[in-house]
């Protein structure tokens, strides 16, 4: 049920302030659909009048038009962070936005325990991890732990699930191995840095790694999550199943229980 979580923009709009549409929208800033928006970025010239002059003109590239410079911080030698505010005359129409809706309910712990205890008649088996040189595991942790997050407890909590976590700087190969001897069900990945597009390529790299390791029906159900992931990437990543940011450990323990135990929808 994936498809690209874009918001579409159409036709330029006019100068003057629409009354916004049912489905037609603008951004609102000081007044309801004034077009106002607010962009930060950094360019690689020194804190001065012209390096304003320098984000005026990006973001009169950019489509915002007037644009003010609200703030600049110097970021070391030679660079500058800018915050941009200004009108833009795009629209966004909702009708067609779309995207990663969530099409499994969410379960209470006792619900999710009591379908594993009946249905699988043994312990649920996690393995996670952070892949490659990823060492940012607050993220699975706070899936992972006990002390969960949001007010929801890690799946550790979960009585009939077994969670194996290898925390950082993980291998592929040594993830396979671990899913393979501790028989996961499901692995759970954790990618936050995306510098050079790291976690595509580690994900893609972990995913073909499982499917040339284990026959379809011996392969962990594949889910990996973080803040910078395009929820509609499954098939393009060999995915099951891609998490973003706000996850909280019961959508993920409701979505392992449907995926390997209600509908058994297995995909990647
Ligand atoms: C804490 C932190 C660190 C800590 C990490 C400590 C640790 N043990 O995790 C330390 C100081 C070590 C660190 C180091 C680095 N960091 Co850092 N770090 C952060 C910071 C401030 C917070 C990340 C965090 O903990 N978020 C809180 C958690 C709960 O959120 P989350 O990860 O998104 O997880 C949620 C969801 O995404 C999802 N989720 C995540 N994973 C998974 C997995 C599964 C299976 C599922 C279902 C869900 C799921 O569920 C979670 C709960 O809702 C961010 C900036 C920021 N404000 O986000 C930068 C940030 C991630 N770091 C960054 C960078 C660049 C680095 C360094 C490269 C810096 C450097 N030059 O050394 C190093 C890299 C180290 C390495 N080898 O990985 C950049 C990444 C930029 C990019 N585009 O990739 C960021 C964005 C900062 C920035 N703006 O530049 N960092």
């Amino acid at each position: 049920m994936s498809t690209r979580s874009t918001a579409t923009t159409v036709d330029e709009a006019p100068r003057q302030r629409r009354p916004a549409g049912k489905n037609i929208i603008r951004p609102y800033g000081d007044m309801t659909g004034d077009g106002m928006v607010q962009l930060s970025f950094t360019l690689p010239v020194p804190n001065d009048k012209r390096a304003e002059g320098a984000a005026l003109q990006l973001a009169a590239k950019m489509g915002m038009d007037p644009a003010m410079v609200v703030h600049t911080r110097a970021m070391g030698d030679g660079y500058t962070f800018f915050v941009v505010y200004g009108t833009v005359n795009h629209l966004v129409d909702l009708s067609k936005v779309v995207v990663a809706e969530r099409d499994f309910p969410i379960l209470a712990a006792k619900e999710i325990n009591n379908l594993v205890r009946q249905r699988m008649r043994r312990k649920l088996v996690v393995v996670g991890a952070c892949i490659g040189t990823d060492a940012h595991t607050v993220g699975i942790d706070a899936i992972l732990n006990v002390k969960g997050i949001a007010g929801e407890k890690g799946l550790e909590y979960y009585r009939e699930l077994r969670v194996v976590n290898m925390g950082a700087q993980v291998g592929v190969p040594d993830l396979v191995e671990t899913a393979r001897v501790e028989k996961a069900d499901a692995v759970l990945v954790s990618q936050v840095v995306t510098q050079r597009d790291a976690h595509l390529h580690n994900t893609r790299e972990m995913s073909a790694a499982f499917r040339e390791a284990l026959p379809a029906d011996k392969r962990p159900l594949l889910v990996v999550g973080g803040p910078r992931f395009d929820e509609m990437m499954t098939s393009e990543l060999g995915v099951d199943r891609i998490f973003g940011r706000g996850t909280t450990p019961r959508e993920v323990a409701s979505y392992l229980v449907d995926a390997l135990i209600v509908n058994k929808k297995k995909a990647a």
